[in-house]
């Protein structure tokens, strides 16, 4: 049971017992007709002050859209054949999408210890089936399929694939603020706030020289998406500013607000783009102060290191 559920099950007891006590007072009251049953409006109140967004990929299915992989295992190799549909409200695979951020569905394959990451855009044809290759590595992945259906609101969706073998998880968790990939450095600044945005910098340089002629990819000097430890809650995040509108400098720092939907440990994965190529840097960060503070921007501010 998640703490949502607990919470809830705990207000809706103690609106019960509030109902109770009014039922009582009503009854020992100088006029004994029937009590008025107030629970229905109790319980919606109480349910929509405790309505919260629910961050994405947490889900297999949302909104009436369904994740469907053709196939829930795989065997580990370079370029494993992978294919699913989205099935949508009327149950058949989705072959309408919108374009968001140049392509129409956004897949992003994660190992479930954060020792593997990949952002691909796969196929689609014309019956709905979407097919693309992942680099996989026995153990347990994540798939997130970030897509928004023609005519409906972008979601995020997550399924598990199982890939066979023998694997030793990784389950260290390092604060890791500079991150080594092909000769590239890359390091972030900032501090992650719970519930609030947080500025951060990101700032690449290749042997020791600031990297300033990053490429747009997908429309942007970089992409990151951030998944949260413990479930993989999922994050894309876009960097302030465009590239061409004349402000924003390619390199080598990119700027990005995010605002995690918690104080805890977050994974975040930058994609930039360099000399045609594109790249992948790993971050581990927690929200200022202790992961395990309190969800409150203000007291995570007061424990800040
Ligand atoms: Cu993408």
């Amino acid at each position: 049971m998640n703490t949502a559920t607990r919470v809830t099950g705990f207000l809706l007891a103690l609106v019960a017992v509030f109902g109770m006590a009014l039922g009582v007072g009503k009854a020992v009251g100088p006029e004994s007709e029937p009590a008025p049953v107030a629970h229905d409006s109790h319980e919606a109140t109480t349910a929509s002050a405790l309505k919260t967004d629910t961050p994405g990929g947490l889900m297999v299915s949302q909104d009436g859209y369904t994740f469907s992989l053709a196939d829930r295992q795989a065997t580990p190799g370079r370029d494993v054949g992978v294919s699913f549909t989205i099935d949508g409200p009327d149950g058949k695979p989705v072959t309408e999408y919108d374009v968001e951020h140049e392509k129409r569905l956004h897949l992003i394959a994660v190992r479930r210890d954060f020792t593997g990451f990949q952002h691909v855009h796969p196929e689609l044809d014309s019956h709905g089936v979407w097919s693309t290759e992942l680099d996989l590595t026995a153990g347990q992945w994540r798939l997130f399929a970030d897509f928004k259906a023609t005519d409906a609101d972008a979601v995020t969706l997550g399924a598990d694939l199982a890939v066979d073998g023998d694997y030793q998880p990784d389950t260290t968790v390092t604060e890791t603020r500079t991150a080594e990939v092909d000769g590239y450095t890359v390091t972030l600044d900032g501090d992650l706030k719970a519930g609030a945005d947080a500025k951060l910098t990101l700032d690449v340089s290749r042997d020791g020289k600031p990297v300033t002629d990053l490429q747009p990819y997908l429309g942007a000097y970089g992409h990151l998406v951030s998944l949260r430890g413990g479930d993989l809650a999922y994050l894309h995040v876009h960097p302030d500013g465009t590239p061409g509108d004349g402000t924003t400098q390619p390199g080598p720092k990119v700027v990005f607000y995010a605002a995690v939907p918690s104080a805890g440990t977050y994974h975040l994965f930058l994609d930039f783009r360099h000399e045609g190529q594109v790249r992948t840097a790993a971050f581990t960060v927690s929200t200022a102060g202790h992961a395990d503070a309190a969800v409150d921007s203000d007291k995570a501010d007061d424990h800040g290191h």
